[in-house]
């Protein structure tokens, strides 16, 4: 989807992005502290040539290890290094317990400000309030400041190697003469600091963040420095940034249009803009995103903190690299089916702890014609209206294979080969309170998928509900779990296992009946069953979510 520019706030805002540092390689060390200090990486459960790498400690990049790179060619670079491998359930990476690692996080994060779960390791936050609240009781120009990690943050402004670092920093950040919007930021560095130390000191996990007054540029710089630093990006510094930032380093310009500007246009950083206008960018572009980027250059950007703890999507999938290619239908069911059954139990832990429904289910391919590598035809990502019940999720899932196989290679019974797989479920929405027609959502179509696949280009309104649903790009939520270089933007529902461990405790999965005080939905849902549900589909309805701790390896 082409980027829209969103209004600009009124007043100045301070946004913070975080995100955990060398994430699924901090959990091991956790659940192992001999792993601590030494390189370490993760891999993933795949044991060609070592596994691929997923996540990859600071100790090892030392190294020269990359993500990239697998087992073995780590161990060639490195010889010392730890390599894990992911929990693994159904032959597959298994990725709750880093996804309730995640969620710990959230649940301090949340605690200062409106708070979005951005993917499995990243949050944004809206800390405005709470800057605005330090400025007036307790401003870091008053005496007593004293804060030592936030002296330690990178400012754009202040070069780094000039005198004593850190009291530059510190005078910085007290300057009594600073504008309204400097002084804003100094609060939320303050703020960003004291949230990571309280992270650390509870969860034992390191995070870098960015701090500015808006989402892109607290994004842009949240990586600038790691491990374990935070950047701020003043008013005043935004236009040498961009100046040098290349286009391609911009999550909306990595694709197509980022490309575009550099061939078409010869735009080859941010700054490169700044010599169009408006009307000379919307001519190319097109109104919305013509104005998008015009203010992108500038470094405005409207868009807002969600106030979203939850995932906008569950999806799981698994690649088959190389050798391991799916060539037929009873491989390709063989793993859908096992696809299925995990995102169906995610899915009626969200309905039974979250009382969330999923409307859609899409299914994504990756897919190469035999003797014909270069194909440019992509397998077409397929969705239908999703319908609860694990074997209604297997039996639709295989339709939308069957009829995106359909789309790539037509009627011919020639040779393919299937490289990657997943199924998702989107258009999550709040169940109503109060509502008696919960069933109609939960039960999806009477008629079976094939009348209603849509290629998931488009996007299907499923239901006259509109409430809490928020618009999405399916295509934005294709992720291969575990699979380097696909996780994209993996969101999470482990507030809801956390939830679902505070109701049923930890220990296996319960059947629903034991669930307590969670209100009429549920009563609803298990004794409403329609007759032809013979195989109670909704004995899917427990908390599946394992706690940390129960994957030690032994
Ligand atoms: P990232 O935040 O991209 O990377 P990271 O946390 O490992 O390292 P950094 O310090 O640079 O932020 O991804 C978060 C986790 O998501 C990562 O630890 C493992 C997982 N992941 C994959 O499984 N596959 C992938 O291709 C990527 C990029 C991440
Ligand atoms: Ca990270
Ligand atoms: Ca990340």
């Amino acid at each position: 989807a082409m980027p829209v520019a969103r209004p600009e706030p009124q007043e100045p805002r301070v946004i913070a992005h975080l995100d955990l540092d060398c994430f699924y390689v901090q959990v091991e060390q956790r659940r192992n502290p001999a792993l601590r200090g030494q390189p370490t990486a993760v891999v993933q459960y795949n044991d060609w040539k070592g596994g691929g790498l997923i996540a990859v400690s600071y100790e090892a990049r030392k190294f020269g290890v990359k993500r990239s790179m697998r087992g073995d060619e780590a161990k060639n670079v490195c010889p010392g290094i730890n390599l894990v491998q992911v929990p693994v359930s159904r032959d597959k990476a298994d990725l709750n317990v880093y996804r309730n690692a995640g969620s710990e996080v959230v649940a301090i994060l949340s605690t200062k400000g409106k708070c979005e779960r951005a993917s499995i390791d990243e949050v944004y936050l809206d800390l405005t309030d709470a800057a605005k609240e330090m400025l007036l009781e307790s401003p870091p120009e008053s005496s007593e400041f004293t804060f030592e990690e936030a002296t330690k943050s990178n400012i754009l402004d202040l070069p780094s190697d000039v005198g004593d670092r850190e009291e530059n920093v510190k005078a910085w950040l007290c300057r009594a003469d600073a504008n309204y919007q400097d002084k804003l930021l100094a609060c939320g560095a303050v703020l960003v600091a004291q949230l990571r130390v309280k992270v650390l000191e509870e969860t034992q996990f390191t995070c870098s963040a960015g701090i500015a007054h808006n989402k892109m540029l607290a994004k842009l710089v949240s990586g600038m420095h790691k491990p374990a630093q935070q950047t701020v990006v003043p008013s005043s510094s935004v236009q040498d940034f961009l100046a040098s930032l290349p286009v391609k380093k911009m999550k909306q310009l990595g694709g197509k249009l980022g490309s575009s500007l550099q061939d078409d246009l010869g735009v080859k950083t941010v700054g490169d803009l700044l010599g169009f206008t408006e009307e000379k960018l919307q001519e190319y572009y097109g109104v919305n995103t013509g104005t998008w980027l015009w203010k992108t250059a500038r470094g405005f950007s409207g868009e807002e903190v969600e106030d979203r703890l939850l995932p906008k999507s569950h999806g799981c999938g698994k690649t088959f690299p190389g050798p391991k290619a799916l060539k037929n239908h009873s491989s390709v069911k063989s793993w859908l089916d096992k696809l299925c059954e995990e995102l169906s139990e995610r899915i009626q832990s969200d309905l039974s702890c979250n009382k969330r429904v999923a409307q859609t289910l899409t299914l994504h391919a990756r897919a190469s014609k035999e003797n014909e590598c270069n194909s440019m035809k992509k397998f077409p990502s397929k969705s239908c209206p999703l319908r609860y019940g694990t074997g209604k999720i297997q039996e639709d899932a295989m339709k939308l294979f069957e009829s995106g196989l359909h789309d790539f290679w037509g009627s011919r019974s020639a040779r393919w080969s299937i490289t990657s797989l997943s199924v998702t479920a989107s258009k999550i929405f709040d169940i109503p309170s109060g509502t008696n027609s919960i069933l109609k959502y939960i039960k999806g179509p009477s008629s079976n998928a094939s009348t209603a696949i849509l290629d998931s280009s488009s996007t299907p309104e499923l239901t006259p509900f509109v409430g809490n649903v928020t618009q999405l790009n399916i295509a934005d939520f294709h992720e291969e779990q575990c699979e380097p270089s696909s996780i994209k933007e993996e969101c999470d529902n482990s507030i809801s296992a956390t939830q679902c461990r505070l109701i049923e405790g930890k220990g296996a999965p319960k059947k629903l009946s034991k669930v307590q005080g969670t209100g009429s939905i549920l009563k609803f849902l298990s004794q409403s069953q329609p007759a032809q549900h013979e195989k109670r589909n909704f004995d899917g309805l427990i908390c599946s979510h394992q706690g940390p701790g129960e994957f030690f390896r032994s």
